[in-house]
């Protein structure tokens, strides 16, 4: 068992390698164990790619321990797969090799698997074991698991205050709340989720170019929110180096596909919402629709005490900074909100996560 525990971590570990890489689809890791070593490994590398599993089985194989499989088990994070994707099924190839046993985290939420992997590797005899490092498993995937089950993105609130709990000046001038390797760490976080969301007042007042400066990475696809379609054509954020999603009351268009979206030529794409309460919610669909399964909003004041009311939020990354100005745009109140939530802080960062 602790052995088990040992390998799985493992494959945890390489599952994390594609971070940023694989959305939608989930971050998986396989490690193939012969007698207590090591025979195969390999994770879901690139969205469109070949699955972890036909990666660790490759990499057995090339070792030249093919022979060794029958006698092997398999650590996969998820759920082997038992539909044709972009990729042939995973549970069939396990199948076709004659894996002794399989050991997995957690069962794959997609309505396509589901249960069917497992099920066709217990048919063909496999032992199959489920549900080891389960909240481990789920804590990797959140995003994946919450688009599946909640139907909508992941969203992580962002925002820096200042000691005396101010976002921004309250005419907008420029203002410094977090140093160097903050900032390094949000382009990092920028890295790692499918889109970057702010309001309109901060495309127009701050400009900002929303992509990937300071760290090696994938640019999110950029959304705003410009219910009447009033923001200057100007704006950085209508570059077109990336692909920006324009929110709004009046109309509506397609958005390139993966993974041409994130080649660097993509336009603009309008979502439209109706006018009410609900155009949070209505918009987190439209985005979802959209293959998108993670949203990193990044402000400002209106948009993210928008989120904290409707409740629709899973992450909070809040940047507590040194400096004192008196007065200005107010840092959202987190008291009461955040009483389910776990708090971690870190350097002058304070995580608040629901998963
Ligand atoms: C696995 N191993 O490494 C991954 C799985 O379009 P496809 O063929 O890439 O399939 C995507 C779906 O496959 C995804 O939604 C999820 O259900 C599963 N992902 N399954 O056996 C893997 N990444
Ligand atoms: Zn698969």
């Amino acid at each position: 068992m602790e052995a088990d525990i040992q390998w799985m971590r493992r494959a945890l570990q390489l599952a994390a390698n594609g971070l940023g890489n694989v959305s939608p689809n989930p971050m998986v890791g396989c490690v193939i164990v012969h007698e207590g070593s090591i025979i195969g490994e390999g994770w879901h590398r690139q969205y469109g790619g070949p699955h972890a599993e036909v990666w660790a089985i490759h990499d057995a194989e090339s070792k030249g321990n093919a022979h060794l499989l029958p006698e092997a088990t398999a650590y996969v994070t998820l759920e082997p797969c038992s539909h044709t994707g972009k990729t042939p099924p995973c549970a069939d190839l396990i199948v076709s090799k004659k894996l002794k046993k399989v050991i997995i985290c957690n069962s794959d939420p997609n309505p396509l698997v589901s249960g069917r992997g497992i099920a066709r590797m217990i048919d063909a005899g496999i032992e199959v074991k489920i549900g080891l490092l389960p909240s481990e498993g789920l804590a990797l995937n959140k995003r994946f698991f919450t688009a599946m089950e909640q139907k909508r993105p992941y969203v992580i609130l962002k925002w820096a205050e200042t000691a005396d709990g101010f976002l921004a000046h309250e005419r907008g001038e420029a203002l410094r709340i977090s140093g160097m390797l903050s900032n390094m760490r949000v382009h990092q976080w920028r890295t790692e989720e499918d889109a970057i969301l702010v309001g309109y007042k901060t495309a127009l007042m701050d400009n900002p170019r929303l992509n990937v400066r300071n760290w090696e990475g994938r640019d999110p696809v950029r959304v705003v929110l410009d219910r009447h379609l009033q923001l200057p054509a100007t704006l950085n954020l209508f570059n077109k180096i990336q692909p920006t999603i324009v929110v709004n009351y009046l109309q509506e268009s397609s958005l390139p596909d993966f993974p041409e979206r994130y080649s660097g030529t993509s336009d603009m794409a309008y979502l439209q919402v109706n006018p009410g309460a609900d155009e949070i919610e209505q918009m987190l669909i439209g985005l979802l629709a959209r293959k998108i399964q993670s949203v990193f909003v990044e402000g400002g004041a209106a948009v993210i005490h928008a989120f904290l009311q409707t409740g629709l939020w899973d992450e909070i990354r809040r940047c507590q900074g040194p400096v004192v100005i008196g007065n200005g745009v107010k840092a959202p109140t987190t008291t009461g909100i955040l009483r389910s939530s776990e708090k971690v802080e870190k350097d002058l960062w304070t995580y608040y996560s629901r998963v």
